[in-house]
């Protein structure tokens, strides 16, 4: 089965870092929302580090930084009912489904206010009505998951889309396979959006896996596959569009292989010991998905450095904002926490996170 390389990565000629591909149906102010997405992502993620380092976070965080395109580009890509499952590394995603930054700060501090009332961290938490399925797993385990919510919006007759994300360890494992073969039997429209970002945990992709794409692995299933470049935000948004048309229109599923790097460890305690000198560093020189996308703004006159600028400090204004209404939730209180486990509607009005009152 052959791989689509469109939107793979180009080489670049001249030695200059890239910026993206022009190929593309995004209007003027449809790119610069993916462009506040992509600053959204980092700068929260930044705003959490500093949380963390004030021993306000419970648990650990987890960053995409580097890879923001490859969740920002494919989510967007999506229509409003549809939906997403994203992994830890995937806030971008989760924002773009239109979670405010308020709900990640009060969930990643455990705060009464977070979407699971302190009752889990991070993003494992979900929204059904923006299309937001939470991760019960990073491993595999959300691709037959999401296979299921797919059968169910078939036999409503919904002409639901959804992703899921999976990185290259995940790949390796046995729920990924059972899931992606279970959907292309079913023929059903799940877009798998494979994160190639180098490494799992500590274990570099060659460590844990023999193929060099990705990719190849759908050819196990009779799965078409692309091979995107995944800190390009347009080649990423265009990919999943196109892959979107195709299991919309019955086609089945669909792997998208996005090549990226993780520039964090696996959460921040991991000191990436393991990862060769200078390779981070050469990364972020050279393939900064945000970086990559603002020359490409200016190149294509999308806006102006002031432009940017103006967009920059809104995002800071918002991230203010909810850091501050997150921070000023109460703990939990101890009586509430069997509440909502399994059914959030026996959980009285009184006892509902902030953000879910409404
Ligand atoms: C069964 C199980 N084993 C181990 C873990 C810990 N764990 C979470 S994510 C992860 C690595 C995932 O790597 P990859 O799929 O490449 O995704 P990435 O973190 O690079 O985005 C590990 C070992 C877990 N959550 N569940």
């Amino acid at each position: 089965m052959r791989i689509s390389t469109k939107f793979a990565p180009r080489k670049s000629t001249d030695g200059q870092p890239l910026s993206c591909i022009t190929e593309t149906t995004l209007k003027p102010e449809q790119m610069l929302e993916l462009y506040r997405h992509l600053k959204l992502t980092r700068l929260v993620e930044e705003r959490l580090v500093n949380l963390a380092k004030q021993s306000k976070v419970v648990g650990g965080v987890f960053r995409s930084l580097g890879q923001e395109a490859t969740a920002v580009g494919s989510a967007y890509a999506l229509g409003p009912g549809d939906f997403i499952t994203p992994l830890i590394r995937d806030l971008g995603a989760v924002l773009v489904k239109g979670i405010r930054p308020r709900e990640i700060f009060a969930q990643y501090m455990a705060k009464a206010w977070g979407p699971s009332g302190g009752r889990d961290l991070n993003i494992h938490f979900g929204d059904m009505e923006k299309g937001f399925i939470g991760p019960i797993s990073h491993l595999g385990d959300m691709i037959p998951v999401m296979t299921g919510v797919l059968l169910a919006a078939g036999m409503q007759k919904k002409k639901t889309v959804a992703i899921a994300y999976i990185g290259d360890g995940g790949m390796s494992t046995g729920a990924f396979h059972e899931g992606i073969n279970f959907a292309a039997v079913q023929k059903l429209p799940l877009i798998v959006i494979a994160e190639h970002n180098q490494y799992a945990y500590s274990t570099p992709t060659n460590l844990q896996t023999a193929v060099n794409d990705l990719a190849e692995k759908a050819a196990g299933y009779a799965v078409p596959a692309s091979i995107v470049d995944g800190n390009d935000v347009i080649a990423c948004y265009e990919v999943t569009k196109r892959a979107a048309e195709f299991a919309r229109g019955g086609g089945g599923p669909v792997l998208i292989e996005a090549k990226t790097y993780r520039r964090r460890g696996h959460a921040e305690h991991d000191d990436q010991r393991y990862v060769p000198a200078g390779e981070i560093e050469w990364w972020e020189k050279n393939n900064d998905p945000i970086d990559r996308c603002e020359r490409y703004l200016l190149e294509q006159n999308v806006a102006t450095k002031e432009k940017l600028e103006e967009i920059t400090a809104d995002v800071l204004r918002e991230i203010e904002e909810d850091c501050a209404w997150a921070e000023s939730s109460p703990m939990p209180e101890a009586e509430q926490a069997a509440y909502g486990v399994f059914d959030n509607d026996i959980v009285p009005p009184s006892f509902r996170p902030e953000v879910l009152k409404n």
